[in-house]
């Protein structure tokens, strides 16, 4: 059955030379966005991780089922936890797990199975994916799971880099221990991915390849 549908009446529009500065403004605002692997130990307001989290859940997703569930961390003792497991995984892989080639491509980052950050960063964000959401006590498939996720994640690295924040995307693998962790060690949830959030550590670097960026050619055609 289709549902009411109410007048689209939060849409803004700008003038056309507007909407190019709102365009070069958000790039510029966005490209300022680096994976850091120094955070600091200041603390961050739970109110501003609950404001990202709110807007990683207006992302576009399948048949607006939302699949997706997000489990912020600032607690010392499962931060410790999680920093313990995930380097036990990170040392299999540095060890070789990760095979030649990709060991070979991480190189330029610098990284290792060190992740002193875990523990010393005030927030991590573990995000999980859902197979089925509950609708009135009923189960639904959910659809497009991985893409709508992702989406979702992109939208809460940009609300948490947009409000202050630095970040890092952590995908130690397998990243299963996160359901446990986390009270989430079901059938219907998966991990998908850690985000870390904080202030950076004056230490702070990023990687100089880091901030090669492709051009525009390079990542775009026009077909006009
Ligand atoms: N998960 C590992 C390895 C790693 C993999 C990729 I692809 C990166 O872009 C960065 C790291 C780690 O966190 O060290």
């Amino acid at each position: 059955m289709t549902e009411a549908h109410l007048p689209l009446t939060d849409f803004i529009e700008y003038p056309q030379d507007e909407m190019l500065e709102r365009a070069k403004s958000n790039y510029q605002n966005v490209k300022r966005r680096h994976s850091i692997r120094k955070f600091s130990d200041r603390p961050v307001p739970q109110a501003i991780i609950e404001q990202c989290i709110l807007a990683a859940g207006t992302a576009p997703n399948g048949a607006n089922h939302q699949p997706w569930h997000f489990v912020a961390i600032s607690n010392p003792e499962v931060k410790a936890q999680i920093r313990e497991q995930a380097e036990a995984i990170e040392q299999a892989f540095y060890a070789g797990r990760g095979g030649e080639e990709w060991l070979d491509n991480l190189k330029p980052l610098g990284t290792n199975a060190s992740k002193p950050y875990l523990e010393t960063a005030p927030w991590l964000i573990a995000v999980f994916t859902k197979k089925r959401s509950e609708d009135n006590g009923e189960q639904k498939q959910n659809y497009y799971v991985h893409e709508s996720v992702g989406i979702a994640t992109g939208f809460l690295l940009q609300a948490l880099h947009n409000a202050g924040l630095g970040t890092l995307t952590h995908t130690p693998k397998p990243m299963s221990f996160l359901s446990k962790v986390c009270g989430r060690d079901n059938d219907n949830e998966r991990p998908y991915m850690l985000i870390v959030a904080g202030y950076p550590d004056e230490n702070a670097t990023v990687p100089q390849h880091a901030l090669d960026k492709k051009s525009l050619p390079e990542i775009s055609d026009f077909i006009d």
